[in-house]
């Protein structure tokens, strides 16, 4: 199909290139972490973005070469920032495919030593979705991840049907709130409290972090800081950024 052209033809070429968005303490608006964005510059991929072509990608097997070319690339951006003082994490969205890949935990131990990077400055990012499908070996995969020492968030958080007992079991330490519950603060009629409490809530059960993702304006900055989100990530404290730009920015609000 196009997208499998472009994505061989993509790889091919080096069109990918990755942004970061800048994640914030919800107290002291300081950058605590940055996620890193795929991004393609072949013109049919340019158009689909990420949302389109990594399905595609996971359905042709392309995707294990994204995620090794998204990693080393993450990788090798993190020891440039933490060359100029960043001390933060690092989030790197990996898809669920991953889990069923048992060399994938000593991939990341290999490439995290290539860099010289500790694997306390990274997370991986999986959605939840991906999850409620886990199988033993992801979970196996998971937690061998974590014994490395690197963090695990759950990607669009509340847009499956993740049970209490899987949270408990699984190894994850971070939450991402999917946007949909952001935006529906000040929406909320009929309601006593907006739906995105209940998922805090849910977080300080289990002593998971949140990062609330989609903050688009003041008021939900205000409102989630004050039920008590830890971090925020959205347009309306900064914008998914190239690593020029990220340098910058960075050096502007250290
Ligand atoms: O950046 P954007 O909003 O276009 O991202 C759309 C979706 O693509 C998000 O759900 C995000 O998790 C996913 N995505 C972005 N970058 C990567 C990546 O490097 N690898 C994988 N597997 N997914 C990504
Ligand atoms: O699913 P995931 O969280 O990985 O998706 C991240 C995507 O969300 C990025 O592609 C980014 O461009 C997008 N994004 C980041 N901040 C905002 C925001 O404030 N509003 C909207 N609508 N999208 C955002
Ligand atoms: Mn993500
Ligand atoms: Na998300």
């Amino acid at each position: 199909d196009a997208i499998e052209q472009a994505l061989h033809t993509a790889l091919g070429r080096e069109e990918f290139e990755l942004n970061f968005q800048p994640i914030f303490d919800a107290n002291n608006l300081r950058v605590t972490a940055i996620e890193a964005l795929l991004r393609c510059n072949h013109p049919q991929l340019k158009q689909a973005g990420p949302d389109k072509f990594i399905p595609v990608a996971e359905s042709t097997g392309l995707i294990r070469q994204i995620d090794r070319w998204v990693i080393e690339h993450a990788l090798s951006s993190l020891a440039q920032l933490q060359q100029r003082g960043f001390g933060g994490v690092l989030n790197i969205n990996i898809s669920a495919n991953e889990l069923h890949n048992e060399q994938f935990p000593s991939h990341i131990s290999t490439e995290l030593g290539k860099h010289n990077i500790s694997p306390a400055a990274v997370e991986l990012e999986i959605t939840e979705t991906t999850l409620i499908d886990a199988d033993r070996q992801s979970v196996s995969v998971l937690r061998r991840l974590q014994d490395i020492g690197v963090n695990i968030a759950l990607d669009d958080f509340g847009t499956g049907y993740i049970g209490f007992n899987q949270l408990n079991h699984y190894p994850v330490n971070t939450l991402k709130i999917d946007r949909s519950f952001v935006h529906a603060i000040g929406n909320e009629s009929g309601q006593k409290r907006p739906m995105v409490d209940v998922v805090l809530e849910l977080a300080s059960i289990f002593d998971l972090d949140t990062v609330a993702e989609g903050v688009e304006t003041e008021q939900q900055l205000l409102r989630l800081r004050k039920l008590g989100c830890n971090f925020l990530q959205g347009y309306y404290l900064a914008r998914p950024m190239p690593l020029t730009e990220l340098l910058k920015f960075l050096e502007q609000h250290g």
